[in-house]
């Protein structure tokens, strides 16, 4: 390590005094004018990491879909995964350390890490949409070259491309080839692969809406469109040429405020889908004729995506073990359904994609997917393989092992992808013969209402049942038990958000009335018992 170099090029992405950041479920998240030298110091330990591991490591500059002004960064491990626990706490002693210690908590990493110095590192860079994401993607090579790294900057990706990009480069190129083109090349491939599968035309049918939330998703639909464009039509709407980033719009938007994206022309029962401002999300949705929305999310994605894939398996004639991975925000009527009428086992994970990603490993084929619509399907390696054998034959097995390897090369296998998803989603509806009124139709989600409060320190919260029961503070997990008796077929969680100041309420109930009245009493709960500051939970929707 040029240790006079580091300190000199430190000097110059000073950190703010007084700031203290911790890398969190998504990375490092706020507001870009504060992020200058953590993208510096996480350049460098990007460079650690990629000598420990000897591979190469994503890093990846974003907000997600937070607001325009914030800004993230976030990095991506050998097999395309959230970096290792053990070292998301390196990278919050990094990001904080004064300057004077920098040099320290370097030498500390690797000696507690064993890096080899002298081993190579080669880091890949992604940035959204964000002004600012271009001047804090410099900062992050600046990092890694006065370390040493050798690097490759693809610029405007979305993150789930990033986490593409650095499996293939991993895996010597059999995941896939490392560029904007072998990642629209394998996807429609696969894509119109499965649609010529299908035997019912309905190309009438084969167009959907996409509300890009004014972010990189929208370039990137752009540039791969011509790929499957006879597959599938797509029309871009909140595209980035006028709306701001996620303002009023995009995957969050339409999920948490259960509302219509604005800046789209959507008539009765077209299907649409909103995309979040990185496109690592995805929800659908269309209007019925008397105006209500109707919100498809993540939980039905997976019922989708799961009896498909059951189905085939049937065909194929192969037992496999299938397992479907979801979190406490899960609608109580998914969980139900798939357990009761679809027969698959269901497992609950804390929020955040690395512990729903690292349980969906486990199974042959693991379907994971958030409430919030992340998510994606994982195969085991055997699997592929045994699937990839069958679809040689030239009977009915082989017609369905062959659309079963299609879905395996069609899902990105390293991280939930809103286009990805999207592929598979249309390509299923088609070779159901499905509406997305019939999908939607699968059951009805159960009315339910999320609230957040504030408190001095979210931290008093601690819980257990991957999430579903609250420790502490004494008394509250009692509180929620005596207002959840009070209503039917209901159901409440608190938990500290892992990304914004604030402790978060999910509540359901047999009506909205319901849940909003349960949501409200466990928010006063949490205000009461856990150190409630500024204004009471109100109780008016
Ligand atoms: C992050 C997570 C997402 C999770 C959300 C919860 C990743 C890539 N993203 O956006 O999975 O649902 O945080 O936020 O892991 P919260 O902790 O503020 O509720
Ligand atoms: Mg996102």
């Amino acid at each position: 390590m040029d240790l006079e170099a580091v300190t000199k090029h430190s000097a110059f992405h000073a950190k703010p005094s007084g700031l203290t950041l911790q890398y969190g479920t998504a990375g490092f998240r706020t507001t870009a004018a504060h992020l200058d030298h953590i993208m510096f110091r996480m350049g460098l330990l990007a460079v650690l990491r990629s000598k420990h591991t000897r591979s190469t490591i994503g890093v990846m500059v974003t907000a997600s879909h937070n607001p325009e002004e914030d800004n993230g960064v976030k990095l991506i491990d050998p097999l395309g995964e959230m970096l290792a626990p053990s070292w998301e706490e390196h990278a919050t002693c990094l990001a904080n350390a004064e300057e004077q210690d920098i040099l320290r908590v370097l030498t500390d990493i690797s000696e507690k890490e064993s890096v080899d110095l002298q081993q190579d590192a080669f880091i890949v860079l992604g940035r959204d949409t964000r002004p600012s994401s271009e001047k804090l993607s410099q900062s992050v090579i600046d990092g890694v070259t006065v370390l040493g790294g050798q690097f490759h900057d693809y610029s405007l990706l979305t993150t789930p491309q990033l986490h593409y990009m650095v499996y293939c480069r991993n895996t010597g190129g059999q995941y896939g080839k490392a560029t904007i083109e072998g990642y629209c090349q394998k996807l429609s491939k696969a894509f119109m692969e499965l649609i010529k599968q299908a035997s019912c035309s309905g190309d009438e049918n084969r167009s959907v809406k996409v509300d890009c939330a004014n972010g990189i998703g929208a370039l990137k639909l752009k540039e791969m469109q011509r790929y499957f464009s006879q597959g599938l039509s797509l029309q871009l709407f909140n595209d980035g040429t006028r709306g701001k980033l996620n303002h009023l719009c995009g995957a969050d938007f339409v999920k948490t405020h259960q509302k219509l994206p604005q800046g789209m022309e959507i008539k009765s029962n077209e299907r649409c889908c909103s995309f979040d401002g990185d496109a690592d999300r995805i929800v659908y949705f269309y209007c019925d004729a008397g105006g209500h929305l109707h919100l498809i999310d993540g939980d039905k994605i997976a019922t989708l995506v799961s009896s498909f894939l059951k189905e085939l398996l049937l065909e194929v004639g192969e037992s496999l073990n299938i397992g479907v991975v979801q979190t406490a925000y899960a609608n109580g009527s998914s969980t139900r359904y798939l357990e009761e009428v679809m027969k698959v086992p269901v497992y609950c994970t804390k929020t955040g994609v690395k512990h729903l990603h690292h349980k969906a490993q486990e199974f042959d084929i693991g379907v994971y997917f958030e409430a919030n619509g992340h998510g994606t399907a994982l195969f085991s390696k055997a699997v592929e393989v045994k699937i990839k054998q069958l679809a040689e034959l030239e009977d009915e097995k082989g017609k369905a092992a062959k659309m079963l390897a299609n879905i395996i090369n069609l899902f990105n296998q390293a991280a939930g992808d809103a286009i990805s998803d999207m592929l598979v989603i249309e390509a299923i509806l088609v070779l159901k013969g499905l509406t997305v009124q019939q999908w939607d139709a699968l059951y009805t989600d159960l009315p339910n209402r999320q609230l957040k409060v504030k408190v001095a320190d979210r931290r008093v919260i601690s819980t257990t049942d991957a999430e579903r029961q609250a420790v502490t503070p004494p008394g509250l997990q009692e509180a929620i038990n005596d207002l959840v008796k009070k209503y039917k077929l209901a159901r409440a969680f608190v938990r500290p958000s892992g990304t914004e100041d604030v402790v978060r309420v999910y509540a359901e109930a047999d009506s909205q009335e319901n849940a909003d009245s349960l949501a409200y009493e466990v928010s006063l709960a949490v205000y009461q018992l856990a150190g409630g500051i500024g204004e009471r939970p109100q109780s008016s929707f």
